[in-house]
């Protein structure tokens, strides 16, 4: 067996006699892949025998979900693609949540989905399933190889336009195509240069930027993609212009920066919100500005409906889509940071006359937050007080405050959909890129564990951390095995408050408390864990939350991966979706009891 790390990424030139196995494996050395995740099947055997010698890492998963958010996991903390790969049939039909998941957190992955034989393809043969309109929707683009000289050519494409589309693509190949003699050249990886956009466009912005008397600036998730944090940073400090990170990219902006107001969007800062709220000028660095980010939070509609909005992303789709725009730049968040910077280097800027007072009010609003944060203790509302009265367990926010306290200063960390992990927005600060990885908008629960797996592969150096709460847990912690069968040592941070208890807050708020299919009776988390050949640790009080988290990150120096689980009472703080939900109205007279 080859030792992967003595094989160098040497790829055939010319035109050249391979089998289309070949063929493919030398384009995925092309592309620079160095990893890749799934689950091993006879569809794609015969390409899978050639991993190793080609200097692949094949990476076994429990479940082809778990691959594939890792392959969104790896690119989301490298900026490579992420690869994963299947049986065909059921193993690619796994895929399916996990690749709308990358969809909507714009990652590069490619979903190389083998397919049942083309000469039985209608037969009804063995796992069969007609695998391009299920993933339609939910990839950028699909290359299906359509004869096996082909191999290369469509391989590389859909590696090509991962990258161009910035989010997953499909690679679909009938398995028989992996076998034969053709001739081919492997194409060298086509990769575009992003520039600023328009000069017109930019010349208005810079107008604008220099015009405005309180300019804001948000920075969304092309800000990390374009690595143009610095970039962002000199623009807002030439114009003195806050910062807000858009919803769960918290690592978009340096937390400790002088300008820094922390996240928009649910539990997000109220700091960055009532700043915003006070814009003339709003740049909309790199965002989509996606609906449920900018929905009104804490009661308030922060969105400064009559300023002025700059919006610059990459993708021209997303211009003026959700929010009306004044000014849109169709450009790379980084080169149109600078490009806006030399715009504005020369000139005389409004918000420089009010500089002391604008500078004074995010101050101000920076230290009311942190002091009303700071003394949040629990939830108030009067279902979450009559719960958490008399249990032993701890208040959700004190625990995420001791957790933010103990965070390494290298640490990545990943986000679930679940009550506590929203609320967990509110602690999270970063100062480096790479580093936050929410869930999405795709939102499916089950997200973090697996998606973090993946960030380690892909950044083995830094601390990795899932946050996971109990419901979500239960989907994911199977790949705790491949974290100990792979040696990929990572550190799942499990709520348990014994409860879908995001879920469980709309009983609580619309429907009466007719709690159904929300409380959740669980083993030991950490028990279980251990039977799997990792460590675990229950923590019930507050005071040993920062020792338990630091030392589990430690571990992962010494290749442990550690199960935290963390006892919580059922509070519930603020809801996920107020502004889609209605108080329930009933007609027949059966269900009049149920409103
Ligand atoms: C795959 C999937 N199934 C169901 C949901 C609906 N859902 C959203 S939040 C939530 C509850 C999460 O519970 P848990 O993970 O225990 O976290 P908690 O809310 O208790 O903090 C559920 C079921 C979802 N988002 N994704
Ligand atoms: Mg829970």
């Amino acid at each position: 067996m080859t030792d992967i790390a003595e094989v160098k990424h040497v790829v055939v030139t010319g035109k050249q006699r391979m089998t289309p196995s070949e063929a493919f494996i030398e384009t995925l050395v092309a592309q620079g892949v160095k990893n890749v995740f799934g689950i091993v099947g006879s569809a794609y055997m015969d390409a899978l025998d050639l991993f190793p010698a080609a200097g692949i890492r094949f990476i076994p998963t429990v479940h082809e979900q778990g691959s594939a958010h890792m392959a969104d996991g790896y690119f989301r903390s490298t900026g490579r693609h992420g690869v994963c790969i299947g049986q065909n049939g059921p193993g690619i039909t796994n895929f399916v949540t996990a690749i709308a998941a990358a969809y909507w957190a714009h990652s590069a992955v490619v979903a190389i989905t083998p397919e049942a034989g083309s000469m039985s393809t209608g037969l009804g043969g063995f796992q069969e399933t007609d695998q391009l309109p299920i993933f339609s929707k939910i990839t950028k683009y699909q290359a299906h190889v359509n004869n096996a000289a082909r191999m290369a050519e469509l391989t590389a494409r859909a590696f090509d336009r991962a990258i161009l589309e910035m989010g997953p693509t499909q690679l679909n190949i009938p398995r028989d195509f992996f076998y034969g003699e053709i001739e081919c050249e492997i194409p060298q990886p086509i990769r575009i240069e992003r520039g600023p956009g328009g000069s017109a466009s930019l010349d208005a912005a810079a107008d604008a930027l220099a015009q405005a008397r309180f300019p804001v600036i948000i920075a969304g998730g092309g800000v990390t993609m374009a690595n143009g944090v610095e970039a962002c940073i000199a623009l807002a400090e030439a114009l003195d212009a806050p910062v807000c990170n858009s919803y769960l990219h918290n690592d978009t902006f340096p937390a400790k920066h002088r300008l820094a107001c922390g996240p928009l969007g649910y539990h997000g800062s109220k700091a960055a919100m009532k700043v915003l709220a006070r814009a003339d000028v709003v740049l909309a660095l790199g965002s989509r500005l996606g609906p449920f980010g900018v929905l009104p939070q804490y009661g308030m509609d922060y969105w400064p409906a009559n300023a002025k909005l700059i919006q610059v992303d990459a993708d021209a789709r997303v211009l003026g889509l959700v929010k009306k725009t004044s000014i849109t730049v169709n450009g790379d968040a980084r080169e149109a940071a600078l490009a806006l910077a030399a715009r504005l280097k020369a000139r005389q800027l409004a918000s420089a006359v009010n500089r002391e007072e604008r500078m004074a009010a995010v101050k101000s609003e920076k230290e009311t937050w942190a002091k009303e944060l700071a003394g949040w203790d629990h939830e108030t509302d009067a279902w979450s007080l009559e719960v958490a009265k008399g249990s032993k367990y701890m208040h959700p926010r004190q625990m995420l405050r001791e957790l933010e306290k103990a965070m390494p200063e290298d640490a990545m960390v990943s986000t679930d959909i679940g009550n506590i992990c929203q609320i967990a927005n509110s602690y999270l600060k970063f100062n480096r890129p790479r580093s936050m990885f929410g869930a999405m908008m795709f939102g499916n629960c089950g997200y973090a564990f697996p998606t973090m797996i993946g960030c380690k592969v892909g950044a083995p150096d830094r601390s990795a951390i899932a946050f996971v709460g109990d419901g979500a847990w239960g989907m994911s912690f199977g790949e705790i095995m491949t974290c100990v069968r792979e040696k990929i040592p990572v550190t799942a941070v499990v709520f348990n408050n014994q409860q879908w208890g995001a879920e469980k807050k709309n009983h609580v708020d619309f429907y009466s408390n007719r709690f159904l299919g929300v409380n959740l009776e669980n083993p030991s988390f950490a028990g279980i864990a251990k039977a799997m050949g990792a460590e675990g640790v229950v923590v019930d009080k507050v005071a040993d939350v920062g020792e338990a988290f630091r030392q589990a990150c430690k571990q992962q120096k010494e290749g442990k991966t550690t199960i935290v689980e963390l006892m919580c009472t059922r509070e519930l703080g603020d809801p996920f979706r107020r502004d889609a939900l209605k108080k329930p109205a009933r007609m027949l007279e059966k269900y009049k009891r149920y409103v």
